[in-house]
C-alpha cells in the first residue's frame, strides 16, 4: 500500500514520488510505502492551512468540538482495527496499542468538552464604566511533529487542543509508523472536518521537519522526539520567533522504600520498564532501593523477568514486543558493554535475540544490571529499550538526590508507606510527573504531560495545559463611560 500525504481535505501523492519502505518491527514484513516529502509539499499544506485558518477560527468552538466528537466516536468505532495497525507498524503489545487508541478517544472527547468552557477571565478595570475580560484566541497554522513511540496518542494530545482552539495544523508523522497517521487522516476525511483544517505531510525530519521549523507561516511547533532534534528545533524555532513546545527524554526512576510494598513495587517495575519493550519516555530505566530491601527486590525482579514472553505482539500471550528497528537494536547493545565497563554487574538479559522464531524481527532481551553507580552513563542516558539499573542507596534523602541526578526530569515514582515521605517525595522529586505507590508510565489525558530540565522546555501536551500552546491571551478593554479615561493617571484614590 502506498501512503498519500493529506492535504487541503485531499490524498496528495508527493510531488518528487519519493517512498521509503515501512516494516513491520516483529517480522519483517514489508506494510507500506511512506512518502519522502520536500519542501515543496510542506509549501502546499501550510498554503492549505493558512487560507483555511480564519474561517475556521470563526467556526463557534463549541461548533468546532462537534468534529472531535465524531472523531472520537468513530475512533470507538476502529479502535480495534486501529490497534492492530499500531501494531504492526510500531510493535507495541496489542494489549497496549488497544489502550493507546483509548488514550486518543479520551483525548478527542475531553477536548471536545473544552468546546464549551475554553474560559477566558473577567478582571476588574482600574477605572469606572470600564470592562475588562481576557480571552484565549487560536495563534493560527501549527506545526506538529510526533515521534513514533505513540504514534497515535501524541498526535492527538497536539491536534485536538490546535483543532478546538481554532487552529489549522500540518502534522509530521514519524516516518516509521505514518500508518497510524494515514488511519487519522482517513477518519478527519470520513468526519467531513473542513478542508485545510487538518493536513499531514509524510517525510523526514531533516526535509519535512526543517521545511517546517522554517516556514515564516507556521506560528507554533509541538515537537516530541529526541533531545538532540529537539534542541535543533528550539534553535530554528527561536530565530524564527516561533512558539515552540518541546517533549523529549527522560531516565524516570522508581524508588523503592525499606518500608514499601516488594510485591507491588516489582509489579510497578516490571510494567513501566518493560512495557513498550522500555520505549517510552516515560519508561522506567533506573530502580533506586534502599540497601535493606536491596537483595529481596533483585531477587523477586529476576524471578518474575521469567514470566516476561517476548515475540509479535499481535499474540495476545506476549508481554514484550520487539523494538523499532536495526538501528535502535544496536543502541540498546551498545550500552551492555558500556556499564560492563564502567563495573556494573549484568545479572540478565544483555542480549539480541536472533534465534527462531525472533530472527525475523528486532528483539532484544530484558536486561536488568546491578551495583550501578549513579553516575554512570547506563544511569544517565536514555537507552529507550528494556535495560533497567539497580542502584542501592542507604536513605530517603539519598534517594531523592540521585533521582534528582540526571539532565531529565520527566516522571518519577517511589515505593513507601510512610505517609510523611509520601508528601516529601511528591514535593522534592524534580519531575513534571511523579507518581506514588505506582510505576513511571500511566499518564491520564487530562492531566499536563511534560517535564522539567533536559526533557522540555516549560511547555506541557495534554490536560487543559495543552491550550496554552496552542492559544493566545488578548486582553480586551471595553470603555462604556463616554469619555477620555486614561489608565494609570486617572485612577488614583
Ligand atoms: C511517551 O512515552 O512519549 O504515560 C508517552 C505514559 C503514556 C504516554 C507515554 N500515557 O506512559
Amino acid at each position: 500500500m502506498r501512503l498519500a500525504n493529506y492535504i487541503n481535505g485531499k490524498w496528495q501523492e508527493n510531488i518528487a514520488a519519493n517512498y521509503a519502505t515501512v516494516v513491520n518491527p516483529a517480522t519483517g514484513e514489508e506494510l507500506s510505502q511512506v512518502p519522502l516529502s520536500t519542501e515543496i509539499d510542506v509549501e502546499l499544506a501550510v498554503k492549505a492551512a493558512k487560507a483555511a485558518q480564519k474561517k475556521w477560527a470563526k467556526v463557534p468552538a463549541p461548533k468546532r468540538a462537534d468534529y472531535l466528537y465524531e472523531i472520537g466516536r468513530l475512533m470507538k468505532q476502529k479502535k480495534e482495527q486501529l490497534a492492530q495497525v499500531l501494531t504492526k507498524e510500531m510493535g507495541k503489545v496489542i494489549e497496549e496499542a488497544r489502550g493507546e487508541v483509548q488514550e486518543g478517544i479520551d483525548m478527542a472527547y475531553y477536548m471536545a468538552g473544552e468546546g464549551r468552557r475554553l474560559f477566558g477571565e473577567t478582571t476588574p478595570s482600574e477605572l469606572a464604566d470600564k470592562f475588562a475580560m481576557s480571552v484565549r484566541s487560536p495563534i493560527g497554522v501549527v506545526g506538529l511533529i510526533t515521534p513514533w513511540n505513540f504514534p497515535v496518542a501524541i498526535a492527538t494530545w497536539k491536534s485536538f487542543p490546535a483543532i478546538v482552539a481554532g487552529n489549522t495544523f500540518l502534522w509530521k508523522p514519524a516516518t516509521e509508523t505514518p500508518m497510524m497517521a494515514y488511519e487519522m487522516a482517513k477518519i478527519f476525511d470520513e468526519v467531513k472536518l473542513p478542508e485545510g483544517v487538518a493536513n499531514i505531510v509524510f517525510g523526514s525530519g531533516s526535509e519535512v521537519g526543517t521545511a517546517m521549523v522554517e516556514h515564516q507561516d507556521i506560528s507554533v511547533i509541538s515537537f516530541t522526539g529526541s533531545t538532540e532534534t529537539g534542541r535543533k528545533v528550539a534553535e530554528a524555532g527561536g530565530r524564527n520567533l516561533k512558539k515552540v513546545s518541546l517533549e523529549m527524554g527522560g531516565k524516570n526512576a522508581v524508588i523503592v522504600m525499606e518500608d514499601a510494598n516488594l510485591e507491588l513495587a516489582v509489579e510497578g517495575i516490571l510494567w513501566s520498564a518493560f512495557g513498550t519493550a522500555g520505549q517510552r519516555c516515560t519508561a522506567c530505566s533506573r530502580v533506586i532501593v534502599h540497601k535493606d530491601v536491596k537483595e529481596d527486590l533483585q531477587n523477586r525482579l529476576l524471578e518474575k523477568m521469567k514470566t516476561l514472553t517476548i515475540g509479535d505482539g499481535l499474540d495476545e500471550s506476549v508481554k514484550v514486543g520487539p523494538v523499532i528497528n536495526q538501528k535502535a537494536i544496536e543502541k540498546i547493545h551498545s550500552y551492555i558493554s558500556i556499564g560492563q565497563e564502567e563495573g556494573a554487574t549484568l545479572l540478565v538479559g544483555g542480549e539480541i535475540l536472533t534465534h527462531a522464531p525472533y530472527d525475523k524481527g528486532n528483539y532484544y532481551a530484558p536486561t536488568l544490571f546491578t551495583d550501578v553507580a549513579p553516575d554512570m552513563r547506563i544511569a544517565q542516558e536514555e537507552i529507550f529499550g528494556p535495560v533497567v539499573s539497580i542502584i542501592e542507596v542507604a536513605s530517603f534523602e539519598e534517594a531523592i538526590e540521585v533521582n534528582n541526578s540526571v539532565i531529565y526530569g520527566l516522571s518519577s515514582s517511589i515505593y513507601t508507606t510512610d505517609v510523611n515521605r509520601v508528601f516529601k517525595a511528591q514535593r522534592d522529586l524534580d519531575t513534571g510527573i511523579v507518581y506514588i505507590n505506582a510505576g513511571t508510565t500511566g499518564a491520564e489525558i487530562h492531566l499536563p504531560f511534560g517535564g522539567t530540565k533536559g526533557t522540555g522546555n516549560g511547555h506541557r501536551d495534554s490536560g487543559v495545559a495543552a491550550l496554552d500552546v496552542f492559544t493566545e491571551w488578548k486582553s480586551i478593554y471595553v470603555d462604556y463611560s463616554g469619555k477620555l479615561q486614561r489608565a494609570q493617571i486617572d485612577n488614583e484614590i
